[in-house]
């Protein structure tokens, strides 16, 4: 009996063995799949910037390899320094911060005091930093970190497109070698600056057309995510239940949004910068359609305008004698996807849920 029970129990040693390896074995082959996605956070600090970047900050789904500093709402000066607070804020001084471009590619700077406060950032004075600013120029420290991490690294842009073009620019060979660009910017149903153009777009529409045309993934949330998804009073109740200094930094910015949208008759504050994260975060949040993506860089009306083809086709037309006759219709493949609708109450759950207590 005694042996039958001890050759029983080695049976069960053996078949448990067997099923702790197969175990170990899975996770080692799901590992990946589970790992935090590494991204460059490109900023121009900005109250939407502050959001976005703490969700990104607070979120274990992403590792932020760096974060490189673009003029757009405040001048590049201004953005570093308001970067530097908030991830000093945030105890994160072992993520490089580095500074970028100076200014637009082809034009004069448009800065947006009027929208973000004097000093960027909802005129909140955050403590000095205790972070250092990294010594690379921006568009550097991202080619080197693709370098580095081959088809790891995702870019998410949410200013001006400035740094990132200028990294294309320079080494042309990091397009294949970036997993996606995942980009706040853009609309293809008219803007926020004026009638056509979205404000990161039409801060640097050069800029912009490389990004669109060099030929890796684009993810491109634009007003159609930021405008849906607007972050009203209730939610913001929400995260002043609870306190920290994080939690209590964004609490503050998103009720000076509140009030200044309120001005405009929007009972929210819309969230642009926090959607790219958050699609970093989840792509499950938002429905994308594929298109072809120009920004159209001459119209008078529509400098800035991200022109996208929901069709999937463009008209062939061919001269003959004095005009030109249509002979067919051309395929034209998509370089984004265009993001065209978000579950926003998800969105905006997962924002306070992120930022709450922190
Ligand atoms: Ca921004």
């Amino acid at each position: 009996m005694k042996i039958a029970r001890f050759a029983w129990s080695a049976k069960f040693c053996r078949k448990n063995a067997a099923l702790w390896i197969g175990v170990l074995l899975l996770a080692l082959l799901t590992l990946p799949v589970f790992a935090a996605k590494k991204i460059i956070f490109d900023t121009d600090p900005g109250t939407d910037d502050a959001l976005a970047l703490m969700l990104a900050l607070n979120s274990p789904e992403l590792d932020v390899r760096a974060i490189t500093v673009v003029p757009g709402n405040v001048t590049a000066e201004m953005g570093l320094e308001n970067a530097l607070r908030m991830v000093s804020l945030a105890n994160r001084c072992d993520i490089p911060i580095a500074a970028g471009a100076k200014h637009p590619l082809f034009q004069k700077l448009i800065t947006a005091e009027f929208w973000h406060g004097k000093n960027g950032l909802a005129n909140i004075e955050l403590p000095p930093s205790k972070c250092k600013v990294d010594p690379r120029f921006g568009p550097d420290l991202i080619i080197q970190l693709v370098h580095e991490s081959p088809h790891e690294i995702t870019l998410v842009p949410v200013g001006p497109l400035t740094n990132i073009a200028l990294a294309v620019e320079k080494d042309p060979s990091i397009v294949p070698l970036v997993k996606e660009v995942i980009l706040m910017g853009g609309s293809i149903t008219g803007g926020n600056v004026n009638a056509s153009a979205e404000a990161n777009i039409y801060n640097d529409p050069e800029a912009a057309q490389v990004v669109f045309q060099a030929g890796w993934p684009v993810t491109m949330a634009g007003l159609e995510v930021g405008d849906k998804a607007m972050l009203t009073p209730k939610y913001l109740d929400e995260l002043k239940q609870a306190h920290g200094p994080i939690n209590d930094f964004i609490a503050t910015v998103l009720k000076y949004l509140i009030d200044l949208s309120a001005k405009f008759g929007e009972a929210g504050t819309p969230m642009y910068d926090p959607s790219a994260v958050a699609i970093a975060i989840d792509p499950t949040l938002v429905k994308t359609q594929a298109m072809h993506v120009d920004v159209e860089t001459r119209g008078d009306f529509t400098r800035g305008e991200t022109v996208g083809n929901r069709r999937g086709y463009i008209e062939r037309n061919v001269l003959h004698g004095d005009r030109y006759v249509i002979e067919g219709a051309d395929k034209v493949e998509p370089n984004a996807k265009v993001c065209v609708d978000v579950d926003a109450d998800r969105f905006l759950q997962l924002f306070v849920s992120r930022i709450r207590g922190k």
